[in-house]
């Protein structure tokens, strides 16, 4: 009886890079089927790295989605910068995701430069292929690409409809070294819950919210009681400004009340459980250049003390 071979298994990490608001967390969202990286259309959404694994049947992909590269002139900026160079140490594969409906720039040639390692394969994701009309003007675009880098692949996609994520995620596990999964097979992210749950408040502080807070804004969860009907959260949300403070909070405690019922909804959905959330609104000032409090924002702070 012929032996048919049974591919090897294959498990790595690969690292999503590219611009602010080429789609990155949305991309992670796509492909691990859950909504762990907050998006919204401003730039700098995303501030810090977080991970999300897929696990197929012959592969475990650790994902880790990360800030947009910008300069960095703030500590909380450098700290985001840091986090997008760090993602690069000891990984696998680079996903280097662009806005395809966008002509490549100077910062795009910059940004790519940050993943040039030698045998490092970077693939270039061409994002948001469903606001495209004309496919073929793709192919310009991937030409212009490839006098920036030697690409291991070129693969459109949109991560909004979900088209071209199955390309992408066999474009990765085909680089990917044989070995066996990281983590188990129903492990989605080392993320703790109070941060994906802080996350979740901050996007719709920045959904709901006008131009100058989003920068401004930080959320920490401060209690996380579980108990057996419902899940009890109280979290801070800090701002820089008195100015803030009174836009976040609005006329008559208007708008905390309605980003609160917006993130509960949201935190309700993620976890499937009741949730009973108290938000609080507090100001500290250029909280954005102290080391110490971005140290309390760092989740995976938040673990090791947690363990400790
Ligand atoms: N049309 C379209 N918009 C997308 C797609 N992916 C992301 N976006 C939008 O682009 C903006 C930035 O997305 P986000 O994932 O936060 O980008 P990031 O900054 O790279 O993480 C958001 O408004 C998304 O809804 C896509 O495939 N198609
Ligand atoms: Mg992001």
């Amino acid at each position: 009886m012929p032996r048919t071979r049974k591919p090897k298994f294959r498990a790595g990490t690969a690292t999503i890079i590219g611009l602010p608001n080429a789609g990155k967390s949305t991309l992670l969202n796509a492909i691990v089927g859950e909504k762990l990286a907050i998006v919204t259309a401003k730039a700098q959404t995303t501030r810090t790295a977080l991970n999300g694994v897929w696990t197929g049947a012959n592969a475990q992909i650790v994902f880790v989605d990360t800030p947009g590269v910008h300069k960095s002139d703030t500590v909380i900026n450098r700290r985001m910068m840091q986090a997008v160079r760090a993602s690069l140490d000891a990984v696998d594969v680079v996903v280097f995701v662009v806005d395809g409906t966008k002509r490549p720039g100077e910062e795009d040639a910059q940004a790519v430069d940050l993943v040039k390692k030698p045998g490092m394969p970077v693939i270039l994701v061409l994002n948001k292929v469903d606001a495209i009309a004309e496919k073929p003007k793709l192919f310009g675009l991937i030409e212009r690409y490839q006098t920036l880098h030697e690409f291991a692949a070129y693969v459109p996609v949109s991560a909004k409809t979900g088209d071209g994520i199955d390309n992408l995620r066999d474009a990765i596990v085909a680089r990917l070294p044989e070995g066996a999964a990281i983590y188990p097979e129903d492990h989605l992210t080392d993320v703790p819950s109070r941060f994906l749950a802080a996350e979740m408040i901050r996007e719709k502080i920045l959904i709901l919210s006008r131009q100058e807070v989003p920068h401004s804004v930080a959320v920490l969860v401060d209690e996380w009681e579980d108990k057996p009907s419902v899940i009890r959260i109280a979290a801070t949300v800090y701002v820089e400004r008195a100015g803030q403070k009174n836009i976040i909070v609005g006329a008559g405690g208007a708008m905390i009340k309605k980003i609160g019922t917006a993130a509960r909804a949201e935190i309700e959905k993620f976890f499937d459980r009741k949730i009973f959330l108290e938000l609080f609104v507090k100001v500290k000032p250029d909280w954005r250049n102290q080391p110490e409090f971005l140290n309390e924002l760092d989740w995976r702070r938040m673990v090791n003390d947690r363990d400790a």
